[in-house]
């Protein structure tokens, strides 16, 4: 079953061939590059674990990318990203590198959790970048207290975080876009609506027809644009930051796609149509938009190939450089242990 339709569905599911926000051809590249790095190092990620180098979930973004990447690209240095579980891609464009992430997931003891922790919770202060919270919705309230950090000190940078169709049904969303809408903090928030929360799908989970509505509860911008369309998603949210900026206050942005996998790699999505499934992975996010591209004559297809020949040896390195790394000493698992 599909995500619900209101009357008359607001969005295309297609990339429009139109101008969008401020993206020149150099932009619309770096789009692209991000979303591959992305796929490629979460596949990278699946061997590993089916290798069994990996303990814990291993949570992809696959068919999510446009979103989390198209987000994150509004952002600039001194902006806050909260990201959650299937949003890697935005740690990317926000200066993660690709040896700290394989750490992370290793389980080693360079990275910021010091391989106490598998791979969720990978932060980078420094770039702004905090890691997740793993109970759903508690990143929003946050998030909105780095905005209100932002607004006391005077300074106009913002925060993003993002929230699933599911989580955006716990308390926190409330209060978290309530009070940023009272404060008209710069705050935007990103559903990634991917049609299912672990095993339940939309209709279970919320009786609106469309989550952006929200908003209108609280006082503040909303609107809902195709996950699929990388373009989109970023004049979605930038237009979003640029108006944070200027102190009008936050916005909630629902991007419409979908979970091409299980809900983590141990799951095979059993439970979803299997004609839902191969809907969504006709509108793969990178393929269609590697053919707009290509279509409007941005790239070439030999730069692609280059491109995915650099971003390949970059993992290869990146993997290398995670599996020499060393485990975290065992007497370090008391540091910081306060109490
Ligand atoms: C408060 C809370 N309840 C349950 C969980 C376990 N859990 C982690 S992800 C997830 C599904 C979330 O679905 P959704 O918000 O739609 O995000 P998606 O995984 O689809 O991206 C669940 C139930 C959790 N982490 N926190
Ligand atoms: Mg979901």
């Amino acid at each position: 079953m599909a995500v619900k339709k209101a009357g008359k569905e607001r969005i295309k599911f297609i990339i429009e061939d139109r101008e969008y926000f401020d993206l020149n051809d150099k932009k619309k590249i770096d789009l692209y590059y991000y979303m591959q790095v992305c796929r490629k190092a979460e596949e990278q990620i699946i061997r590993l674990y089916r290798q069994g180098k990996i303990v814990g979930g291993v949570f992809t973004g696959r068919g999510l990318e446009a979103i989390t990447i198209g987000s994150a690209y509004a952002l600039e240095e001194r902006d806050g990203l909260f990201p959650i579980h299937r949003d890697m891609g935005a740690h990317f464009v926000k200066g993660q590198t690709l040896k700290t992430f394989f750490a992370q997931y290793l389980g080693r003891a360079n990275t910021s959790s010091r391989g106490r922790d598998g791979n969720l919770h990978l932060g980078m202060p420094e770039k702004h970048i905090y890691g997740t919270i793993s109970h759903l919705g508690a990143m929003i309230p946050v998030a909105v207290g780095y905005a209100m950090g932002a607004k006391m000190r005077g300074e106009d940078s913002v925060a993003l975080s993002f929230i699933g169709d599911g989580g955006s049904n716990i308390g926190d969303f409330h209060e978290g876009l309530n009070f940023a809408a009272v404060h008209k903090l710069g705050f935007i928030l990103v559903i990634e609506n991917n049609q299912y929360a672990y095993s339940t799908p939309t209709q279970e989970q919320y009786a609106a027809d469309y989550l952006a509505d929200r908003a209108i509860g609280y006082g503040m911008h909303g609107e809902v644009v195709y996950g699929n369309n990388v373009m989109a998603v970023y004049e979605a949210v930038g237009k979003a930051v640029v108006r944070a900026r200027k102190g009008e206050g936050p916005s909630l942005i629902e991007a419409r796609s979908m979970r091409v996998r299980g809900h983590s790699e141990h799951d095979d999505a059993f439970y979803v149509p299997k004609e839902l499934l191969q809907e969504w992975v006709k509108r793969d996010p990178i393929e269609n938009y590697e053919k707009y591209l290509l279509r409007k004559k941005i790239i070439t297809k030999v730069k692609i190939e280059k491109m995915i020949r650099e971003i390949e040896a970059e993992i290869r390195e990146a993997t290398e450089y995670a599996e020499q790394s060393p485990f975290p000493e065992p007497e370090d698992c008391m540091r910081d242990l306060f109490a």
